[in-house]
C-alpha cells in the first residue's frame, strides 16, 4: 500500500462523519420545525371550531307557521372557545327550523352546521354555515310557504364521507333526497319519493337517522302516515323497507333500534 492512499482514507471517513453529524442536525431541525407547526396550528385550529349553535333573534316576518307558530329566527349564533359569532339573515329570510345540527360534512374534524333558511318569496332550502359565514346550500324550493324538514346527517353510504338527508316538502311531494359537501357545494346523489316526517303544526321533526346495524338508516313515515319505513342508501339508490303500521310509539322504538 502506497503511504498517500492513507489520506483520502481518513479525509473520506472524516467526511462521512461529517455528512452524518449534518444529517442529524437536519432531522432534528426537520423534526423541531413540525413540532413547533403542529404546536402552532393546534390552537389556530381549535380557535375555528364550532362547539354550540343556536337560532336567535325570533321573528314573524314569514307568515308560514308551519312548526306550530308564526316565530322563525332571524339570526344564527355559534358558539366557539372563547367567543361567539352572529351570523344575521336579511329581513327577507328567516331561519325555519326545530334547531342547528352540528356534523363534519367535509371530514376535516371540525363541525359544520345545518339549518333550514327560508326566503319569504322562494321557500326553503338546506344551508350549511361555518364560522365565517355560508359555506353552501341547496337551491330555494321556488314558492313562498314550501319547507323541507331534515332527518340528519351520517355517512349513509358507508364509503367514509357524510352525506345530509332531509325530506323535500314532508306535506306535498314528500321527497327523500341525499346530498353531499363537495368541494364547497352541495351536490345531490339520490332522492325518492313516498316518505314524510313532519305534519303540519307539529313542533318537532319525526324520525331520523339510526344506526342499528353496520350501516345507517333513515326512519320515515310513509307520506299518508300509515307506515312506518327504513330506507338505506345503496350507492345511488335509495332502499326502502317497511316496519309495520305507523305510530310515533313505534317511531321511537325503531330509532332506539328496537323491534
Ligand atoms: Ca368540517
Ligand atoms: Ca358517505
Amino acid at each position: 500500500m502506497r503511504p498517500g492512499r492513507a489520506v483520502p482514507v481518513a479525509l473520506t471517513a472524516r467526511r462521512r462523519r461529517a455528512r452524518l453529524a449534518l444529517a442529524r442536525l437536519t432531522l432534528t431541525r426537520l423534526i423541531w420545525t413540525c413540532l413547533t407547526l403542529v404546536g402552532l396550528a393546534a390552537p389556530l385550529r381549535a380557535e375555528g371550531v364550532i362547539e354550540a349553535a343556536t337560532y336567535a333573534e325570533p321573528t314573524r316576518r314569514y307568515d308560514h307557521g308551519v312548526l306550530g307558530d308564526d316565530v322563525e329566527w332571524g339570526a344564527l349564533v355559534l358558539t366557539l372557545p372563547g367567543r361567539q359569532i352572529t351570523l344575521r339573515l336579511p329581513e327577507t329570510r328567516v331561519f325555519e327550523d326545530t334547531q342547528p345540527r352540528l356534523a363534519d360534512l367535509d371530514g376535516d374534524g371540525a363541525p359544520e352546521v345545518i339549518t333550514v333558511e327560508s326566503d319569504l318569496a322562494l321557500g326553503a332550502r338546506l344551508s350549511v354555515y361555518g364560522p365565517s359565514g355560508l359555506v353552501a346550500a341547496t337551491p330555494f324550493i321556488g314558492r313562498p310557504h314550501r319547507w323541507l324538514a331534515p332527518l340528519g346527517a351520517a355517512d349513509l353510504g358507508g364509503d367514509g364521507r357524510a352525506e345530509i338527508a332531509y325530506v323535500d316538502r314532508p306535506h306535498l311531494a314528500g321527497i327523500l333526497r341525499i346530498w353531499r359537501l363537495e368541494d364547497g357545494t352541495l351536490r345531490e346523489l339520490a332522492r325518492a319519493p313516498g316518505h314524510s316526517n313532519h305534519r303540519i303544526g307539529w313542533r318537532h321533526i319525526a324520525g331520523g337517522i339510526r344506526q342499528c346495524g353496520p350501516r345507517p338508516e333513515m326512519i320515515t313515515a310513509d307520506p299518508g302516515w300509515r307506515r312506518l319505513q327504513a330506507t338505506r342508501l345503496e350507492g345511488a339508490t335509495l332502499v326502502t323497507t317497511d316496519l309495520g303500521p305507523w305510530s310515533a310509539a313505534a317511531m321511537t322504538r325503531a330509532m332506539a333500534c328496537k323491534p
